[in-house]
């Protein structure tokens, strides 16, 4: 008898939590991410799934023969950010397995091969691109540039692999597989407050928006904390915070988003000016001319401060996805189907996460469901979704592949 949701929950509920942050650290290839694939791999055998790990790194399991084609894909992702919830990523994976079950208990007749997928590395937190794994198996990550990508201690992601036992010999563009997936079905918990307010605890995403990376070297002249006058400094720090600033106010009076949430300082001592002031900005807004304009200002006001203190500015753009537009036939028709089955309206809503089925719905038909979350918070230990809403969330996944994969 496979686990149930609530059990599938709680096994994988300790995996890779910090016990002083409560919060997760399942960083691509590491220790708690091997622990993770374990998990998925005694989940696919316990259903009696054919298990496989793909040349990037993901992980399927095949309910039928995966050779027959046009198959219904689900899943998300295990990894985390540093210090993230429990449920960005784990929330798809494990309601898909208990998706599967679902149509097991309803005597359902798959006419179409149906896969959980785990997606490797979507959050690169570990070697800074998100959604490394379905990046390289669609082609828009190339096996070079994912050779030159680098953890903190410089370790490559195709050494993080084979350390973790994955041969990185064969990673690039996996055309073969994306031709055996005809559907691919992403549910996420929500990273927002659209459902929270609503009676409704199941939506259906519209739209992603545009969202990149940008590294901002802030050089300077290292020198001593006491005995430097201020007049004759090239302190990078701050030209940076000047542009922290700057960003917010650019970004709110767009409508938009800029975050600078990563930050590396050298020499980084308490009594020495710094050379290198390095970070990382994250910015997002609903149309590209106005995440053009946002990132190209936060740029100007950079210069602009770096040039009065003698400092200088290099910008390096580290990813980039354009908007997403999931595919409107396919949305609509999740949306009419769930909610003809339901007392309560399915929203349809964008969003500002990334996701694999963003980088998916380039190459195949995407849809992706969300779940309520009460507070909105995600990336966080206090990200949450209620268990009642879970479940509904399973349903609803259900109802899909049913629709899909069994008519
Ligand atoms: O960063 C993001 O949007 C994500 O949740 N992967
Ligand atoms: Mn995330
Ligand atoms: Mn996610």
């Amino acid at each position: 008898m496979p686990s149930s949701f609530q059990e599938m929950w709680a096994e994988l509920l300790p995996v890779g939590r910090h016990a002083g942050s409560g919060g997760y650290r399942r960083f691509a290839w590491t220790g708690a991410d091997a622990e993770c694939r374990a998990w998925f791999r005694e989940q696919a055998a316990a259903r009696g799934l054919t298990c496989e790990t793909d040349r990037n790194g993901n992980q399927w399991a095949w309910l039928g023969d995966p050779a027959a084609g046009d198959a219904v894909v689900t899943g998300s992702h295990l990894d985390s950010v540093p210090d993230g919830g429990a449920f960005d990523g784990p929330l798809g994976v494990v309601s898909a397995f208990a998706a599967l079950d679902g149509l097991a208990a309803r005597g359902a007749r798959p006419s179409r091969p149906i896969a959980v997928v785990n997606f490797g590395d979507e959050e690169g937190a570990r070697f800074g691109l998100a959604c490394a794994g379905s990046r390289l198996t669609a082609g828009v990550l190339t096996p070079e540039r994912a050779a030159g990508l680098r953890d903190a201690d410089g370790i490559s992601l195709p050494e993080a692999m084979e350390r973790a036992g994955h041969d990185p010999g064969a990673i690039g563009p996996d055309d073969e597989r994306l031709a055996r997936v005809g559907v691919f079905v992403e549910l996420h918990v929500e990273q927002g407050r659209h459902l929270a307010d609503t009676a409704s605890p199941v939506g259906v995403a519209s739209s992603i928006w545009p969202h990149g990376r940008w590294r901002f070297d802030f050089r300077g002249v290292a020198d001593h904390a006491g005995t430097t006058r201020m007049e004759d400094r090239h302190d990078p720090m701050p030209a940076y915070a000047a542009t922290v600033l700057a960003a917010r106010a650019r970004a709110a009076a767009a409508g938009a988003r800029a975050t600078f949430g990563k930050l590396s300082v050298e020499p980084n001592g308490v009594n020495a000016i710094p050379s290198l002031v390095r970070a990382w900005l994250d910015a997002r807004a609903a149309g590209q001319d106005v995440l053009d304009r946002l990132v190209g200002e936060i740029e100007g006001e950079a210069r602009e401060h770096a040039a009065r203190d003698g400092v200088r500015v290099e910008l390096t753009r580290e990813s980039f996805t354009p908007v997403v537009d999931f595919a409107p036939a396919l949305r609509d028709e999740l949306a009419g189907l769930l909610a003809a089955r339901r007392p309560y309206e399915v929203p349809v809503l964008p969003t500002g996460a990334g996701h694999d089925a963003g980088i998916l719905a380039a190459k195949v038909p995407t849809a992706m469901l969300f779940v309520r979350n009460p507070t909105g918070v995600s990336h966080s230990p206090a990200e949450h979704a209620r268990e009642d809403d879970c479940v509904a969330g399973v349903e609803a996944l259900t109802d899909v592949l049913e629709e899909l994969a069994c008519r």
